[in-house]
C-alpha cells in the first residue's frame, strides 16, 4: 500500500490519509481561487440591478455541463441567465468577438465564460468598448489573458489556490459554492459526471467531487442526468466512475459532434420528466449514429491500408500483425 501510494505521490502521512479518504473537509475555500471574491461580488451585483446576464460555455461534457451548474445556480439566486453553447461547425472553439457583438447587442450587460474564455483576448477588447463586463473561469493553459472583470483560474500564478487540476465544471462548481454561500449538494452530479469525461487527473479535490458526486448520481440526479441514466441501461446498476466516462458522456458529446450541444445543457436544466426522457432518448439516438459513423470510417481506412500496404512501409510491422490477429 505505500509503494502504491507513494507512486500517487503520497508520500507524507497526511498526503495519503487525505487521498484513501477523500473527504469534503480536504475541499479549499472557493474564496482563495484567484479573483473569486472579485467575480462573487460582480455577479451579485449583476442580480440585484437585475441586468441581463448570459453564460457563454463550451460544447463537451465539461462545458456543457459546467454551464448548467452556472445557470441553476444563478436561477437559485434569483436570476434568469441566458446562456449559449457555441457550434462546433459554426462557432468553433473559444469566446469570439461576434459572440460578444451579438450579446451586447441583446442588452447583455455581464457575460461570464465557463471553461473557455482565458485566451480570449480580442473578445475580451470587444466586450470592454461595448461596455459589457467580462468574467472568465477556466481551468485551460493560461498564456496571454483577456482584460476582465476577473479571472477564476485554479492555476492562475502566484494565487493561493493550491490545487490546479479542476475541470471546468470544477471551477464553476466551487463558483456556486461561493456564491450560495453553502456546499451544492444538488449540483455534484454534474461536477462528478463532468471531471471523469474531461480527463482531469483524480487526485486531491478532484477525487472529492468524484467519490460524492457518484453517490449523489446512485441516489438522485437531477432529471436529466436519471433519464439520461435510464436510457443508457444503467438504471438497475451502480453508475461508477467507468460508466460515467464510457456510457453517459459519449451519449452527450455525441449530440455535440452530430448535432448541437445545446440539448445536453437542455438536458441537464429541464424539470419536466417527460422532456428529460425524450432528450436522453435523443442523445442515444445521436450516439447510436456516432458509433455507426465511426465503424464506417474505421472499416474505410482499414480497406485504404489494404489496398496500399506499402504506406505503411517499415514500420508497418505492427499493422502486419494486427491483421494476422484479425484474420
Ligand atoms: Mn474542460
Amino acid at each position: 500500500m505505500a509503494r502504491i501510494l507513494t507512486t500517487r505521490h503520497c508520500a507524507r502521512v497526511e498526503s495519503a490519509e487525505a487521498f484513501l479518504q477523500a473527504v469534503r473537509s480536504s475541499l479549499i475555500d472557493p474564496m482563495l481561487m484567484h479573483d473569486m471574491p472579485r467575480a462573487v461580488a460582480r455577479i451579485r451585483q449583476a442580480i440585484q440591478a437585475q441586468e441581463p446576464i448570459l453564460v457563454y460555455g463550451d460544447y463537451d461534457v465539461d462545458g456543457t455541463a459546467a454551464t448548467a451548474i452556472l445557470v441553476r445556480t444563478l436561477r437559485k439566486l434569483g436570476a434568469d441567465p441566458a446562456w449559449f453553447i457555441p457550434s462546433r461547425f459554426t462557432d468553433g472553439y473559444g469566446l469570439h468577438t461576434n459572440i460578444v457583438q451579438a450579446a451586447a447587442e441583446q442588452g447583455v450587460k455581464l457575460l461570464i465564460t465557463v471553461d473557455t474564455g482565458i485566451t480570449a483576448v480580442e473578445a475580451g477588447e470587444a466586450a470592454k468598448a461595448l461596455g459589457v463586463d467580462l468574467i472568465v473561469t477556466d481551468h485551460h493553459h493560461i498564456s496571454t489573458v483577456p482584460d476582465a472583470v476577473a479571472l477564476v483560474h485554479p492555476a492562475y500564478p502566484r494565487s493561493m489556490y493550491s490545487f490546479h487540476d479542476l475541470c471546468g465544471a470544477g471551477v464553476v462548481f466551487k463558483l456556486a459554492q461561493a456564491l450560495l454561500g453553502e456546499f451544492p449538494e444538488d449540483l455534484l452530479d454534474l461536477v462528478a459526471l463532468a471531471t471523469v469525461a474531461d480527463q482531469v487527473p483524480l487526485v486531491g479535490e478532484n477525487r472529492v467531487l468524484v467519490k460524492e458526486g457518484l453517490k449523489r448520481l446512485n441516489s438522485e440526479p437531477n432529471l436529466g442526468l436519471e433519464a439520461l441514466i435510464a436510457v443508457a441501461g444503467l438504471a438497475e446498476k451502480r453508475v461508477t466512475s467507468t460508466a460515467a466516462a464510457f456510457q453517459l458522456a459519449p451519449r452527450i458529446n455525441a449530440v455535440g459532434r452530430l448535432a448541437h450541444a445545446k440539448r445536453a445543457v437542455e438536458l441537464f436544466l429541464t424539470e419536466d420528466p417527460q422532456e428529460a426522457l425524450s432528450i436522453a432518448r435523443e442523445l442515444n439516438v445521436y450516439n447510436d449514429r456516432r458509433k455507426a459513423l465511426q465503424s464506417q470510417v474505421e472499416a474505410e481506412a482499414l480497406a485504404q491500408i489494404e489496398a496500399h500496404p506499402k504506406w505503411l512501409g517499415k514500420k508497418g510491422w505492427w499493422w502486419r500483425e494486427a491483421a494476422g490477429t484479425r484474420a
